[in-house]
């Protein structure tokens, strides 16, 4: 047997894939591809960390916190410093906005084209028991060269983001991005060492019947979720299967491919929410909405936002539209 599948798809790089898209696809630059390339650069090494937890401490904690008040893992510091040095030797990027980093990394005051918020290592709180975490990124254009204060052009609303995407670094690991025409996933191989098409165009399956929420924070949510959470519980709606990783990347992942709805509402201990809406929920929605799925706050559409502070927590829902239609009308 051979060992691909006897399809083109798994003879197609990233690179390939990008160079092709080129002629059909206004948001896709020759230096966007360029940026997208160090993204995946960095992530292999970061994949190769995770598969070697245990052996070399990268679980371990630093003995710091992150500003949001965060234990922070050897890893995550790693993962930050490989994306940054990575993606600081391209000239067009201007601003890196991350996670672990109170502040905005600027690496070119006039100049650049691009700002990068990510989430180097999303999920890092799973590490030392062997489940899937990720990095998550999202990407903006600079919309003005000269600015008194970066938030200026840092803060804009997810719906300007020109690509998006995730890496989770699974049972396999892979690479799964839009840049606003479709969505498509890669799958990294290992003895090849690139990361090679694996779907195209995916969209949300309908009908997935899989429901994912935190109901250990259950005594926080207010009423229509209890009733929404009796209703897929329920013999007339069912069956619905429950299904909770507590790492965003990959509970949305399984979202995306087998169907069914993402819930991270607000709780006692997070009131507004507690995903991160620059570099987790904006890149999430922007995946979901383009594989024909829906992310709202649980009012509003995540990408109509307008952000007011770079590290700002908003709630999740996001997944098939009908699914996040249903959940609407017991919350709304
Ligand atoms: P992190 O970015 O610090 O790892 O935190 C975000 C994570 C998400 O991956 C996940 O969806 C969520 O926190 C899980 O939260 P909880 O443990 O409260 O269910
Ligand atoms: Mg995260």
């Amino acid at each position: 047997m051979l060992p691909y599948k006897s399809s083109k798809s798994a003879l197609t790089s990233v690179e390939q894939f990008l160079m092709r898209e080129y002629s059909e696809n206004k948001n896709l630059t020759g230096e966007l591809a360029l940026l997208l390339s160090g993204i995946t650069l960095a992530s292999k090494h970061i994949a190769n960390h995770v598969k070697r937890d245990g052996l070399t401490g990268v679980s371990d904690k630093t003995n710091s916190t992150n500003v949001h008040g965060e234990e922070v893992k050897k890893l995550d510091e790693l993962a930050d410093k490989m994306l940054i040095e990575s993606l600081g030797l391209n000239a067009d990027v201007a601003i890196i906005s991350s996670e672990e980093n109170e502040n905005p990394v600027i690496l070119q005051e006039s100049g650049g084209k691009y700002i990068i918020f990510f989430d180097p290592l999303d999920g890092s709180s799973n590490l030392n028991v062997g489940i899937s975490v990720g990095t998550i990124f999202s990407i903006m254009e600079k919309t003005k060269q000269s600015y008194t204060d970066p938030l200026e052009i840092i803060l804009q609303p997810g719906h300007r983001q020109i690509a998006a995407g995730y890496i989770m670094y699974g049972s396999s690991t892979v690479l799964v991005f839009t840049t606003g025409k479709g969505v498509h996933m890669f799958t990294l191989d290992p003895h090849v060492g690139d990361y090679l098409l694996s779907r195209s165009n995916i969209t949300f399956p309908e009908n997935g019947k899989c429901f994912s929420i935190n109901e250990g924070n259950s005594q926080s949510f207010s009423e229509g979720y209890h009733k929404w959470l009796d209703y897929v519980k329920s013999p007339d709606a069912g069956p619905y299967t429950a299904r909770y990783i507590g790492s965003l990347v990959a509970d949305f992942h399984r979202t995306l491919i087998q169907g069914g709805i993402f819930v991270y509402p607000t709780t006692k201990k997070s009131p507004e929410g507690k995903l991160r809406l620059m570099y987790e929920a904006n890149p999430i929605a922007f995946i979901a909405e383009q594989a024909n799925g829906m992310a709202i706050d649980g009012k509003s559409r995540i990408m109509e936002i307008q952000p007011h502070s770079l590290h700002q927590r908003v709630p999740l829902i996001v997944g098939e539209k009908k699914e996040v239609n249903k959940i609407l009308s017991f919350i709304s």
